[in-house]
């Protein structure tokens, strides 16, 4: 079974996903639209070079990055800013710390019994999201 992050995964839990969109300012007819939806994310590593991909039936937002190499983030469809991002490891966790106008910005991705765990964070709210894997497997 997989512990590496790479892989298909599909979203199971999503828990204080609205008071994470309202710290980013998102309109409440947004909010009501993205909380419905089931996010699937599609994560492939090539040695430190990681491409995210989050998709769903309304809107999708990949991101490319380097482990340990700033870079600028446009979040593209979410809350449209510009950030400085960099991610590292801290044990088995991914945490990427996002800088720009919104304080105490960034995530965290880890795997814990066979599940993706990804936290979102901004501005003292944390949104908690698990994923089950769906990567085919033959
Ligand atoms: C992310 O994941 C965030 C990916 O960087 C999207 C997750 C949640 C949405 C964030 C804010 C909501 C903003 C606007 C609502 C509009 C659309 C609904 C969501 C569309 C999803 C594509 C961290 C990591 C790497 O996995 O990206």
């Amino acid at each position: 079974m997989p512990a590496s992050l790479s892989g298909k995964w599909e979203m199971i839990s999503n828990v204080n996903f609205d008071n994470y969109m309202i710290a980013l300012g998102i309109s409440a007819s947004l909010r009501k639209i993205a909380a419905k939806l089931t996010l699937k994310k599609k994560i492939e590593r090539q040695e430190d070079q990681f491409i995210v991909k989050t998709t769903s039936t309304f809107r999708n937002y990949t991101v490319t990055f380097k482990v340990g190499q700033e870079f600028n983030e446009f979040t593209k469809g979410l809350d449209n800013r510009h950030l400085k991002s960099l991610v590292r490891w801290e044990g088995n966790k991914l945490i990427c710390e996002q800088t720009g106008e919104k304080k105490n910005r960034g995530w965290a991705h880890w795997i814990e019994d066979d599940k993706l765990h990804l936290e979102l964070f901004c501005e003292g709210q944390v949104c908690k999201q698990v994923y089950k894997n769906v990567s085919k497997t033959r």
